[in-house]
């Protein structure tokens, strides 16, 4: 890790008020850019383009060299995750990802032992990013969240409900609480090897934290997490940690309190007034606005981001979308919506 001072985001994150706010944005490299769309023709596939370090690093510095963001991500998936502890995992082009899902019985098949050699291209991609990337620019690593990833482990592809790993949850508990150790275990080995191979900083994505009652979302999404941050923080002290638990809404408190991270991503349905009133004065977000106003752009676009800003200027505050940029952004809005963050 670099010097703090030189790195606005990172400092906001350890809890530092900036006068206006830092940016990233959610699945910055990706589909909505046509020099992504080249280089992914280029790969032998999507988890190719992951585990190639020229590669990954060309597609993680893509963004930056259009606009002025203030970190870059690495470039790889919260599925390499499941594919290193050898289950089956395909990337349909035009498609969501598809594994073959686990049951009962096939649980057996997972070998955590092999997770850190499988995901050395990842780590050497963090290397490499390290050593391009300017002195003022965040570098971020990341991991699906243990539930998140066990939802497409368990239902094989994205589903709108998680019904499968719901009713596995409650169906087969020790079972479920077996694979939750093991991401759990995984997730602290994959993100100590981040922090060592560069990154200033990790987000735990928990994309699907929607859809759980309260004693669930206690259990598999307060519970791991909390996990997580206390067995790094025992390798990495002070490793500075952005959760992002989409669709906490009432739960957003306890998983601050419970986890221990230094700041909370809010999705776009969260109210500033309600965040702002559940949260510690000093505490920090990032956020919110919704990924399709920033598809239309113009008036739409540009209140609302004044108001995420207004809103949050009391506290420590990194503006992003409230979940991904989608595919058909226009890629003039997103430079004026940095322009319009930056400078007002
Ligand atoms: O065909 C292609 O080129 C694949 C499209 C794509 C890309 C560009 C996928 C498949 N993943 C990614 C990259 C990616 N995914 C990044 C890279 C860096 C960046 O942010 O720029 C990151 C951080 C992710 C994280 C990710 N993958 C999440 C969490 C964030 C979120 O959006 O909720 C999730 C849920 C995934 C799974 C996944 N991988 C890819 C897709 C299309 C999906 C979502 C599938 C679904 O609908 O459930």
């Amino acid at each position: 890790m670099s010097a703090v001072a030189d790195k606005p985001l990172l400092a906001t994150v350890l809890g530092q008020r900036q006068s206006r706010p830092p940016i990233w944005i959610m699945r910055q490299a990706g589909r909505y850019l046509p020099e992504y769309r080249e280089t992914r023709a280029r790969s032998k596939g999507f988890l190719d383009l992951c585990y190639t370090p020229d590669l990954a690093v060309e597609v993680s510095l893509q963004p930056l060299a259009r606009f002025d963001l203030d970190a870059a991500i690495l470039f790889s998936d919260i599925l390499v995750i499941p594919d290193a502890l050898g289950q089956s995992v395909r990337f349909a082009e035009g498609e969501g990802p598809l594994l073959e899902p686990l049951s009962v019985e096939t649980l057996g098949i997972l070998r955590p032992e092999r997770v850190l050699d499988h995901l050395a291209p990842v780590f050497e991609t963090l290397v490499r990013l390290r050593r391009t990337l300017d002195g003022s620019k965040t570098l971020i690593g990341f991991c699906g969240s243990p539930w998140t990833v066990a939802t497409y482990m368990l239902g094989g592809k994205g589903s709108p409900d998680q019904a499968a790993a719901r009713l596995f949850a409650l169906k087969h508990p020790q079972a479920f609480a077996q694979l939750m150790d093991i991401l759990v275990d995984v997730s602290v080995d994959y993100l100590e090897a981040q922090f060592i191979a560069g990154a200033d900083v990790v987000q735990l994505f928990e994309s699907w934290a929607l859809n759980l009652d309260e004693v669930a979302f206690a259990r598999h999404v307060i519970e791991p997490n909390r996990r997580i941050i206390v067995g790094l923080r025992q390798r990495i002290p002070n490793a500075p940690i952005i959760g992002f638990p989409r669709g906490a809404a009432g739960m957003v408190r306890s998983y601050v309190d419970a986890t221990g991270v230094n700041m909370v991503g809010l999705d776009y349905a969260t109210p500033l007034s309600f965040a702002n009133g559940a949260l510690p004065a000093d505490f920090g977000v990032q956020g919110n606005l919704d990924p399709l106003r920033l598809v239309v752009g113009g008036e739409q676009m540009e209140q609302r981001a004044r108001e995420i800003i207004d809103g949050f200027a009391g506290r420590p505050h990194v503006f992003n979308l409230g979940h991904g940029i989608v595919p058909q952004t226009p890629i003039e809005n997103v430079a004026r919506l940095v322009d319009l963050v930056k400078k007002g």
